[in-house]
């Protein structure tokens, strides 16, 4: 039986500030809508999809912060999206700031979901590795507060049976770790979804050129997908955030780690690929038999350490 999941990758273009809910959610229908005319299965939406990329800002009203994290999903406002979706038989994921009451406390998570082509979530996924700095640093040219409003995701990285391969999630900056993707390759992962929104400028290095911003998003995933036989479908949110750059460059890459679509502006934008998740399997089978060629008794550094120990 066939095992080729036609993808829609559903690029964003820039959501500022004053844009609401409704703004964002009518955009995803008609990426959406566009995905059906395509025959696609499976949308991708970028990180934080519902709003600005809000970690830019520094804020400390609570009320101000609530704002920008959702309670409940699907709420009032994406309710529309789910019933679209389901309407059109697509199954989709995108992410979102996520607000929880869980043991007792409040939590907030940079979360992704994956939601069935019945519009049931079937999967959740916390951002693990947060990026950028708890504080106001005056020392950057813009701020980068996900350590600030984020917890560390409790969820792991999972991967679940769907729609007849195995599919995990991961959220920007996780993608340029190994880790990510080897946890998730040695579940087996046939695809990987990741949003991003990375910013076309270094906060920390003026001088770093935007194509070498794009070259180290597309190395990888590239990598990632390669190194574990598997598809990443990696969509951006694009563009000029009030005065603030995004790269564009969403992509879907093939496990021989070819990138097969790329999108070609930084608005909204689907790019579609055919990704036959059998194409996993020489991978998997050969050079990256992992239960052949893995040699775990020398990993354990990985493991028991986080950061850099030299030698005396
Ligand atoms: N949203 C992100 O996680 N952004 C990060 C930072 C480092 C730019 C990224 O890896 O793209």
């Amino acid at each position: 039986m066939s095992r080729v999941i036609r993808v829609g990758g559903a690029q964003m273009g820039p959501l500022q500030k004053s844009d609401s809910r409704q703004v964002a959610v009518e955009r995803m229908i008609a990426l959406l809508d566009r995905a059906r005319e395509r025959d696609c299965r499976l949308v991708v939406f970028p990180e934080l999809a519902l709003t600005t990329f809000f970690p830019r800002w520094d804020m400390d009203d609570p009320r101000e912060i609530d704002a920008y994290f959702e309670t409940e999903m699907p709420n009032a406002a994406t309710r529309p999206l789910f019933d679209r979706a389901k309407e059109h038989g697509l199954a989709f994921s995108f992410g979102y700031g996520e607000r929880v009451e869980e043991d007792g406390g409040q939590h907030r998570y940079n979360t992704s979901i994956l939601v069935d082509e019945t519009g049931h979530i079937v999967g959740k996924y916390r951002k693990t590795h947060l990026p950028g700095h708890a504080a106001f640093d005056p020392e950057r040219s813009f701020q980068h507060l996900e350590k600030k409003y984020f917890e560390v995701g409790n969820t792991g990285f999972r991967a679940w049976r769907f729609m007849g391969g195995i599919v995990g999630m991961c959220i920007c900056n996780d993608r340029r770790w190994p880790e990510t993707y080897r946890v998730l390759g040695l579940q087996g992962v046939e695809m990987v979804l990741l949003g991003f929104n990375t910013p076309s400028v270094n906060s920390q290095r003026a001088s770093e050129a935007e194509d070498l911003r794009t070259f180290h998003n597309d190395l990888s995933v590239q990598a990632g997908a390669y190194q574990n036989g598997t598809w990443v479908v990696s969509i951006a949110k694009a563009g000029v955030e009030d005065g603030h750059e995004l790269l564009g460059g969403s992509t879907v890459v093939h496990p021989s780690g070819r990138i097969v679509a790329r999108a070609q502006t930084v608005d909204d934008e689907l790019i579609v690929a055919d990704c036959d998740l059998d194409a996993c399997n020489f991978y998997k089978e050969t050079i990256f038999d992992f239960a052949r060629h893995r040699r775990i008794e020398h990993y354990g550094l990985i493991t028991q350490q986080t950061g850099v120990v030299r030698p005396d």
